[in-house]
């Protein structure tokens, strides 16, 4: 449920007053308002007696009353603004299902908004299933592909197939090794190799799981359906924050194709592979509803023990502190993050022992243990502790957190 008055700002862009100006029957308007307006004017002067059918013949369609056709004009007015705003098109679409509530004081039209959502969703993928039919289609994930990329791109390849279109599921010559933590589960569930490309000049793609290819030429690029930030600037993006981007595949396709038990676990894999075996906050209410229509027999637990790479606690520390280490200047204060994976019985076995070794150290270190039994979280900064009872892998909103609580 998006709330209108909580988040007046962030949601001014649904707004029918906000600036985001479109053509229609090549007339710039500012505003859905100002269409409103001057659509409106215009059935006003119409002499009454012939009002009706002139009416109809304004918007070109069959209208009853002048309450729906007002209606009409506020939906195509909503329709065109996001159609022609690209930047706007893809927050309102990341909004995935929310409904959107009513705010007339703001001009704020949530049902007409959600249709509009609804109708350019299709309209996107319409687009790239029209350009695939056209040509032969090369669908890749992204460089070192992880078994969301890998999967995704593998069961799109065969939803293209039955559509019709001459898919294939592929990978480029160069940067193409698997990632290092999903070899084992692509080995083991993975049912056909991927074709290695090495020209891709002459070829057209797919983007899955990534939107921005520096590898490709962007003309080259059909579309691409993904759930990371938009940064490529390809035309057709579908970009929404699910789980995985093999749910979003599912979301998006299920209606169209009908997905067999290979394509269903191969998408629960991908879920599990993105979240931390359903353990990471990237999981959330709505994803659980949709990975529950999978309505496979999984035992998630299990997988994640064994495919799920915990560090190695038989390797020293110094080892274990560099297997996820990444390198932060943050606000010019330099800062080594280091993140461990555990158990619970690891974490109470070791954490002083990681603890006294970096408070030893001269440098700045941030330590983020993560338990993935209990999914508790707990951080050493500055020899400070600080614990979260739930997952929290992201640096940057430790980082903030820590600023926020003056522990920084
Ligand atoms: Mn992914």
């Amino acid at each position: 449920m998006i709330k209108i008055y909580k988040q007046v700002e962030k949601l001014e862009y649904l707004s029918n007053y906000s600036n985001y100006g479109f053509y229609i029957n090549g007339i710039y308007y500012e505003t859905v308002e100002h269409y409103y307006q001057s659509e409106i004017k215009i059935i006003n002067n119409v002499p009454s007696k012939r009002s009706a059918i002139i009416r109809k013949r304004v918007n070109n369609i069959e209208i009853k009353d002048i309450k729906s056709q007002k209606e009409y004009i506020i939906y195509k007015g909503i329709l065109e603004k996001f159609r022609q705003n690209k930047e706007i098109l893809y927050k309102l679409i990341e909004t995935r299902n929310q409904s959107i509530e009513n705010n007339l004081e703001k001009k704020i039209y949530g049902s007409l908004l959600q249709k509009v959502r609804l109708k350019l969703k299709k309209e996107i993928l319409n687009n790239i299933l029209t350009e695939s039919k056209n040509t032969e289609v090369y669908i890749i994930g992204h460089s070192t592909p992880d078994a969301d990329s890998i999967f995704s791109s593998y069961v799109l390849s065969r939803i293209l197939k039955k559509l019709g279109i001459k898919a294939h599921f592929c990978i480029l010559e160069n940067h193409y090794d698997y990632c290092f933590n999903d070899i084992k589960l692509i080995n083991d569930f993975l049912l056909e190799k991927p074709e290695i490309i090495t020209d891709v000049n002459d070829k057209k793609f797919i983007l899955v799981d990534h939107n921005d290819n520096n590898l490709l030429k962007h003309e080259n690029i059909i579309g691409a359906i993904d759930h990371h930030i938009i940064i490529g600037k390809i035309k057709n993006i579908l970009e929404i924050e699910y789980a995985s981007t093999g749910l979003l595949i599912y979301d998006l396709f299920k209606e169209m194709h009908k997905f067999d038990q290979k394509e269903k676990k191969l998408i629960a894999l991908t879920v599990l592979a993105d979240t931390d075996y359903l353990c990471s906050s990237r999981f959330t209410l709505e994803d659980k509803k949709i990975y529950d229509e999978l309505n496979l027999d999984l035992n998630e637990k299990e997988l994640q023990k064994k495919y799920f790479l915990i560090n190695d606690f038989n390797k020293t520390i110094e080892h274990n502190l560099k297997t996820n280490y990444k390198y932060y200047n943050y606000n010019g204060v330099e800062i080594k993050r280091a993140m461990i994976s555990s158990y619970r019985k690891e974490y109470e076995q070791y954490f002083d022992k990681y603890k006294q070794f970096i408070n030893m150290q001269n440098d700045l270190w941030l330590l983020i243990w993560c338990d993935y039994e209990t999914k508790r979280t707990k951080v050493l900064f500055k020899k400070q502790e600080v614990e979260f009872d739930y997952l929290l892998s992201s640096t940057s909103l430790i980082l903030k957190y820590l600023i926020e609580k003056n522990l920084f």
